[in-house]
């Protein structure tokens, strides 16, 4: 037997451990706790050595005989040159006939799997085809979290300095279920007295042991954000120096355009109080004195107008959420809110960590924009135990966004729906996608190239989602096991998983000494039947594109060193350190001090102008959730710990949850609720939403609040044989409508109503 230094790769985790491997065959993963996010393990890699050997894998490529939506694609076994050569001849043809971006490609989320080991390649392949139609996960899953704060902070919104935070808002995060390593940190700084606020309408994880639980109603996350706000407003709970020098809350805003006040010379302008005149507004980081309220009039160049600070604005809008309307909307006691702002005030320095649960509203970018001006009022940003950036291992990225044409890069679907969402980066919706297919709108796509991705168990409208696939004239698709998704493919190649792969981990995250570390994962076991790599498959389709010369002439261990050059390390040298190789790196606080923030004013954006240019509101506002007597319950999901997404329900060991309750997704609901509903626990229940149905399995939750559901998601190997996709999935519940900024589908806080069904 042999024990391997190394790390699971299965989700953002990235879990340090030991593999136990005994004659060629992977045994057992072990925690390593002297890894930095090495002292615990889950289920989904104890299952590891059940996945490898699971009998439902794909080992050769297939081809289908049938026509698409038959029962049975009557998969016939082919060569790779034959799955190979087919693939390039499809997209070539495409390209020739209708231009690169009439060929979509798809990839799966690298915090749920283990597809970052390729994703370079991946990415890199639909560059240099010249496609800008990449379907990713940004927009249900990290936009809010990665991308969307750059409209106020310039920036991601880092992590907490959980070391020296004396309180941590964790909102719409379950790290217990989905990122160990962050779980321990947090559980650590509790030992250590911070104190801890937890925003989620379950009691999950954190939450009953938090010092405040605050128990919102799904999708009212931006009421009580602003409602925060107004209680630290209210009390003096911020810090007026570091708005008044590094945001944008002293620059006046017209009131008779919403405009900000511009100088002859097109500066933006702030109010002098000592002077009694608005002023261009220094550079940041100025100590001037500048009003932070009132309603000035300012001389233009066609006579006066009236201008009230942003931060004046700001304060209104907040102002609009007193205790008591606030309770109402979001279902949490006034006392609890009002708590959780003492609480913050008395035990700074503050941090917050949010994630998927506030991404998949369709007000996400506002509610996120609402957190981060929230976050704004502590001056804690970049401040040591606040959210801070931890310097990463500084590789060189080899996506190879530079060999997309701009002209190509423009055509991005969605791109001219939301100019500031995730299609400027090169990223669609699964919806915009669905739309050009099917309804040819803006122009057609014919062809799909899929790593992963199940997109019909995890995004809204799935049976649009399965018209779309059979639409299309080519789709090749590449995983370790056939899917809800795979079944319509023209072809599927069939995918090493992580222990017969490499990978690389450049920075583990949780703390500055896991940025630190460097670790190539070797293969462990050889790659069952004819599977390959995702890079592999990459650099196999590049060669027969005409594209190697982007791809190394064919050579992934030059592209490696290439990639490591950056930071002194080799191949060779990360080959001989299993366990890793620690760099010399340092946290460097209050970089803003030196450098301003990444906006356009070089501060903290109060009034957020990019969103005016585009129609929306500079300061966040909300509608409410749509329910009403037909709809009156609120729906809501979150991850299971023993699997991710739709994956993981193959292995035994993460079945055990399912032998208990077989078949149906559960859907848990309060006592009270159930029973004026006529429903006791373990009854088949049918979930109604506007704009679909879904199959569950009834449990008893005492600790919801009655109007709120939850449910499992990802469900669709439930009932073999009778498209399971379609009854008991969730997804299904979720329509068209989304965020407007970033595309973010609406899978949480949907108007529904629950019955009780016949098994
Ligand atoms: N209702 C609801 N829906 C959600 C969410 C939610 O919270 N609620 N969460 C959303 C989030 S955060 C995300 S990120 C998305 C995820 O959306 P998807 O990416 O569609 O997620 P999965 O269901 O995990 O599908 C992964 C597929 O890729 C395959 N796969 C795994 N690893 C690899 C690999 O390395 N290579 C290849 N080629 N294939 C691989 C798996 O076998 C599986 O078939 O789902 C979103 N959908
Ligand atoms: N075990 C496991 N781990 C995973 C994954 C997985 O599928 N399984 N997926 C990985 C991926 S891709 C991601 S993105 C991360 C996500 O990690 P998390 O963000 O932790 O994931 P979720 O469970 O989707 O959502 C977090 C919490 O939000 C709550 N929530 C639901 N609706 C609302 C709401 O309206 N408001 C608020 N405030 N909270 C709400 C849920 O009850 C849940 O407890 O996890 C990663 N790790
Ligand atoms: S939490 Fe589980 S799946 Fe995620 S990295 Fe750690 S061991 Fe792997
Ligand atoms: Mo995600």
């Amino acid at each position: 037997m042999t024990l391997v230094s190394s790390y699971c790769p299965l989700c953002i985790s990235r879990c340090g451990c030991f593999y136990k491997v005994e004659g060629g065959v992977l045994t057992d993963a072990v925690p390593n706790p002297g890894h930095p996010t090495g002292k615990h393990l889950c289920a989904k890699v104890r299952a590891a050595p059940a996945l490898l050997r699971h009998p439902d894998r794909l080992l050769f490529p297939l081809r289908r005989t049938n026509p698409k939506g038959s029962a049975d694609p009557g998969w016939r076994r082919i060569s790779w040159d034959e799955a190979l050569d087919s693939t390039a001849s499809a997209l070539k043809r495409i390209a020739a006939e209708s231009g690169a971006e009439a060929a979509g490609f798809c990839v799966t989320t690298p915090s749920g799997t283990a597809v970052a080991d390729g994703m370079a390649w991946i990415f890199r392949l639909a560059n240099a085809f010249g496609s800008p139609n990449m379907v990713w996960t940004a927009h249900v899953c990290n936009w809010h979290r990665d991308f969307a704060p750059a409209l106020t902070f310039g920036s991601d919104i880092g992590m907490p300095d959980f070391a020296r935070t004396g309180c941590l808002l964790l909102w719409g995060a379950n790290p217990p279920a989905t990122w160990l390593a962050m779980a321990e940190q947090i559980e650590q700084a509790r030992q250590r007295g911070m104190k801890l606020i937890v925003i989620d309408p379950r009691a999950a994880g954190f939450a009953k042991r938090a010092d405040r639980w605050l128990r919102v109603r799904p999708g009212t996350d931006g009421v009580l954000t602003l409602a925060l706000a107004n209680r630290l407003l209210q009390r003096g709970g911020y810090d007026r120096e570091f708005l008044l020098r590094h945001s944008t809350a002293p620059f006046l805003v017209r009131e008779d355009n919403g405009a900000f006040l511009l100088s002859a010379d097109g500066q933006k302008m702030a109010w002098d109080e000592t002077r009694g005149c608005a002023v261009p507004a220094p550079p940041p980081g100025s100590a001037m004195p500048l009003a932070l309220a009132g309603r000035f009039a300012a001389a233009t160049s066609d006579g006066f107008v009236f201008c009230r600070p942003a931060f004046d604005l700001y304060v209104q809008r907040c102002a609009e959420y007193p205790l008591a309307r606030a309770a109402e909307i979001t279902g949490i006691a006034e006392a609890a809110i009002a708590g959780a702002a003492e609480l913050m005030t008395q035990n700074g320095p503050v941090a917050f960590y949010g994630w998927a649960g506030l991404n998949q509203h369709h007000e996400a970018t506002q509610t996120g924009r609402a957190l981060h001006l929230l976050y704004a009022l502590t001056g804690c940003y970049d401040a040591p135990g606040g959210n801070v950036f931890f310097t990463k291992p500084p590789l060189r990225s080899l996506m190879g966004r530079e060999l997309l044409p701009p002209a190509q890069a423009a055509k991005a679907l969605g791109i001219a729906e939301r100019p500031l969402g995730t299609a400027a980066k090169g990223w669609i919706s699964e919806a915009d996608l669905y739309r050009a297919i099917v309804d040819k709108k803006p122009y057609p796509v014919r062809g799909l190239l899929s790593f992963g991705s199940n997109l019909l168990a995890t995004r809204a409208e799935p049976q649009r989602g399965m018209e779309a696939l059979r639409a299309l004239e080519f789709y090749a698709h590449a995983d370790f096991f056939p899917s809800a998704m795979s079944r319509d493919a023209d072809i599927l190649f069939p995918v090493a998983m992580p222990w017969e792969r490499q990978g690389l981990q450049a920075g583990f995250s949780v703390g500055q000494a896991a940025e630190a570390l460097v670790q190539l994962r070797t293969p462990l076991v050889e790659a069952r039947g004819e599977t390959r790599s995702d890079a592999a498959i990459a650099f196999a389709l590049a060669e027969r594109l005409g594209l190697s010369e982007h791809f190394f002439d064919g050579n992934p261990e030059a592209a490696l060193r290439l990639m490591l050059e950056p930071v002194g390390l080799t191949p060779e040298a990360l080959r001989a350190a299993p366990e890793g190789v620690k760099l010399p790196l340092e946290t460097h606080y209050f970089k803003y001090r030196d450098k301003g923030f990444a906006t356009p004013s070089g501060r903290i954006e109060f009034y957020a102008e990019a969103l005016q240019r585009i129609g929306q509101p500079p300061l966040p506002e909300f509608r409410q959730p749509e329910t009403g007597a037909e709809f009156p319950l609120l729906m809501t999901c979150a991850k299971l710990p023993d699997r991710c997404h739709s994956q993981h329900r193959q292995a035994e060991r993460s079945m055990e949850h399912q032998r208990s309750q077989p078949r149906l997704p559960t859907v848990y609901l309060h006592p009270a609720t159930a029973e004026k509903l006529g429903i006791a626990e373990h009854d088949t229940v049918t979930v109604r939403s506007p704009h679909g149905t879904m199959l569950g399995r009834a449990m008893l939750d005492a600790a919801l609040d009655p109007q709120t559901l939850w449910a499992h998601y990802g469900w669709w190997q439930a009932i073999p044989g009778e498209a399971p996709e379609m009854a008991a999935n969730y997804a299904a519940l979720a329509g068209p409508g989304c965020d407007p900024v970033s595309g973010s589908a609406l899978l949480r806080g949907i108007g529904c109503r629950v019955e009780k069904t016949d098994p």
